[in-house]
């Protein structure tokens, strides 16, 4: 037990160690991210910079990740076996994370996107104790093989067919930024898979990595309530002005903010960062040091789509819109996701709307 917690009651006192496990949890995964995405670390720090916060508390990676207030949290997964929804679902409930269950009045439990061949779920974070921002919920979808075309199958369970022993999460493995149980596919496989499915082929490349992080303006708000950041398009305004963040693409399908039916669930997201991977290219034939001829496996260097960061403006429930915003709480404000907005976020990752919003040829065709 902490000191903090002496002079509160054993609810609180409950409610405020599950929400410290899972801030440190969620705070490991962002360090994570951050570590391979650093210009969406720029736009964290610039949100808040101009928000109010310290310079101090800024050069500081480790508060960056624990400090920026997030929406939520994106993960991709392979709908077989135990690497899907499930299985990922699994390692955030051990921190008290919840999924969503469908509900008469709620928000929607569950989100389809037809033509991409994916659905998605979320998980609610454990309850915000006194005096401190929510937690990010987790947005998790899978790929569902069964849906999928004979040829896109055949690929995906062919990559999956060279997995290595373990978890779906590993502790350390966001070192490399990559977590897949799996190997790399072949830059043939990658580029057949990438036609067929911009979704499976993100996935079999970053595996369990954060696939993005969203942040949340309603808690940026609640931390720093003088900041001039109360819509997305104070969050275009702000990058317009700084110079790292100004030339960094939007991800423009649709127009650059997305509106749920009702016009309470407003985002936006940069287009993914590039990620270095090396995948196997072909062999080539070389002479041994016992002068026999021997097969050599040549590797290439690609720029491939990585990760991205979106940022999201929830507006309160009508039965709450009168409130003024010090008395609004995240449960005030309109919950979950919109599978028309989701749809098109899904495509910052897009090697074909990043080509065309260039106008450039794919990285590998
Ligand atoms: C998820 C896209 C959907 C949202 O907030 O609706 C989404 C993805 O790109 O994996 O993030
Ligand atoms: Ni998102």
């Amino acid at each position: 037990m902490n000191d903090d917690d002496a002079d509160v009651d054993p609810a609180q006192r409950v409610i405020r160690k599950t929400y410290r496990i899972a801030k440190r949890s969620i705070a490991e995964l962002v360090r994570g991210y951050f570590a391979h995405n650093a210009s969406a670390r720029t736009a964290c720090e610039h949100l808040m910079r101009v928000s109010g916060e310290t310079m101090e508390n800024l050069t500081d990676a480790e508060y960056v990740a624990r400090e920026t207030p997030l929406d939520h949290l994106a993960f991709r997964s392979l709908g077989t076996k135990d690497m899907g929804i499930d299985g990922v679902c699994e390692r955030f409930e051990a921190c008290g994370y919840v999924l969503c269950e469908e509900s008469e009045d709620g928000p929607a439990a569950t989100y389809r996107f037809p033509e991409k061949r994916v659905r998605a779920r979320w998980m609610r974070p454990p309850e915000t104790p006194i005096g401190e921002i929510a937690l990010p919920r987790i947005f998790v979808s899978e790929l569902v093989l069964e849906e999928c075309d004979a040829d896109l199958r055949s690929l995906v369970e062919g990559v999956l067919a060279r997995v290595s022993d373990g978890k779906v999460f590993q502790s350390g493995e966001y070192a490399d930024g990559r977590i897949a149980r799996w190997q790399l596919p072949a830059a043939s496989t990658y580029a057949k898979l990438q036609k067929l499915s911009e979704y499976a082929s993100w996935t079999l490349l970053h595996g369990y990595a954060v696939n993005h992080i969203a942040v949340s303006l309603f808690q940026l708000r609640k931390k720093y309530p003088e900041t001039p950041i109360r819509a997305l398009e104070d969050v275009d305004k702000a990058f317009a002005a700084n110079a790292a963040l100004a030339r960094k693409p939007w991800n423009d399908r649709g127009g650059r903010i997305k509106r749920s039916p009702s016009g309470l669930l407003l985002q936006s997201s940069l287009m993914s960062e590039p990620h270095r991977f090396n995948l196997y290219k072909q062999t080539q034939a070389i002479r041994n040091r016992y002068g026999r001829d021997d097969e050599e496996e040549i590797f290439k260097e690609y720029k491939l789509p990585g990760s991205y960061i979106e940022f999201v403006q929830r507006m309160p429930r009508p039965e709450h819109a009168d409130k003024a915003f010090e008395e609004l709480n995240e449960q005030d404000l309109r919950d979950g996701f919109e599978s028309s907005n989701a749809d098109q976020i899904f495509e910052s990752t897009s090697v074909v709307l990043a080509s065309a919003q260039r106008n450039q040829n794919p990285p590998i065709s």
